[in-house]
């Protein structure tokens, strides 16, 4: 059985292969990409068994994203929705230090996902089910699946782990704020960056915000700052664990090779510090090539990365 159980949407993603508006752009790559798939390969490649459940359209973007993401040795549960597209997400590279992020999703097929998509048993035989608040702000079936499935880990004894994930184009953030934090306060660990947890607790500060989710019974806060590493916020500690400078070439996707980091760190029962050390690393490897997940390192690939083995192997 899969250790970890994930929903949400996955879109098949147009990538420009250059820097430069895409108005000129004259070649660009097709590959998938979703925060919740994103993570079950993360997971699996870091040695954790997986699986994603979501819906897809009854077209070719749809087989794709089943394809790619079972060819990643992910469990695939995938809900053929006849009714409506599967969605696409665009990345243009402006300069090459940016990238900008377009999406054609509104009335996708993955975000007519409903609580009764969801296998019986399947998240109740897992150890552990991970969700995002992008599910709760495409749609108000997706929003209540999220609850459902919630609701039917915390029965049957399921850690639930939540990355906030606020995406600005699909809610304001006074109208996401309340959703997600909902979410958040059902979880034992939430994933969030500085804003993302002030979305989620007006007037208070990223470090208030973090302890009033403990307040609420969550286990761990994990304060995502990019570059600068993060801190892991539990009931009487704190755990600061350093970044990495790096050249980055894409950086869309990292927070989610973070999380599978520092997931399969939590489940391997490694020490706070150890597990951060481990998110780190995954968040920084996941920036030095385009794509949301393709760069997910395997431990063997992580080791070598803390041990700064950059030099070409012969
Ligand atoms: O976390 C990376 C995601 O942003 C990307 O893969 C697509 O799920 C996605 C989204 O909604 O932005």
């Amino acid at each position: 059985d899969p250790r970890v159980v994930t929903l949400g949407e996955t879109m098949a993603l147009v990538r420009a292969t250059e820097v430069g508006s895409l108005r000129h752009a004259p070649a660009v790559a097709l590959g998938i990409g979703g925060a919740e798939s994103n993570v079950a390969i993360g997971l699996r490649r870091l040695g954790v068994d997986s699986s994603w459940l979501g819906r897809v359209g009854d077209d070719s973007l749809g087989e794709r994203v089943v394809r790619e993401i079972r060819a990643e040795g992910v469990d695939v549960r995938a809900v053929v929705d006849c009714g409506a597209p599967t969605g696409l997400m665009v990345k243009e590279r402006p300069t090459a230090a940016s990238t900008a992020v377009f999406y054609y999703r509104a009335g996708s097929a993955g975000s007519r996902l409903t609580p009764g998509d969801v296998t019986a048993g399947w998240i109740e035989e897992a150890d552990l089910l991970h969700v995002s608040g992008i599910t709760a702000l495409i749609s108000e079936s997706g929003r209540a699946t999220l609850h459902a499935a919630i609701d039917r880990a915390r029965a049957a004894g399921v850690r639930v782990s939540f990355d906030v994930n606020y995406r600005s184009a699909l809610a304001d953030p006074d109208a996401a704020g309340p959703k997600l934090r909902a979410l958040a306060e059902r979880a034992d660990v939430v994933f969030g960056g500085a804003e993302e947890l002030v979305l989620m607790f007006p007037g208070d500060d990223p470090d208030a915000a973090a302890r009033r989710l403990l307040d609420t019974g969550c286990s761990q806060v994990v304060l995502k700052l990019g570059a600068d590493g993060a801190t892991v916020f539990q009931p009487g500690t704190v755990v600061e664990g350093p970044g990495f400078r790096i050249d980055a070439v894409d950086t869309v996707g990292a927070g989610d090779a973070f999380v599978a980091g520092y997931l399969s760190g939590m489940l391997a029962g490694l020490e706070v510090a150890d597990t951060l050390g481990r998110a780190n690393t995954c968040g920084a490897m996941a920036c030095l090539t385009p794509g949301d997940w393709e760069a997910g390192p395997s431990l063997r690939d992580v080791e070598a990365f803390q041990r700064g083995d950059a030099d070409p192997v012969r």
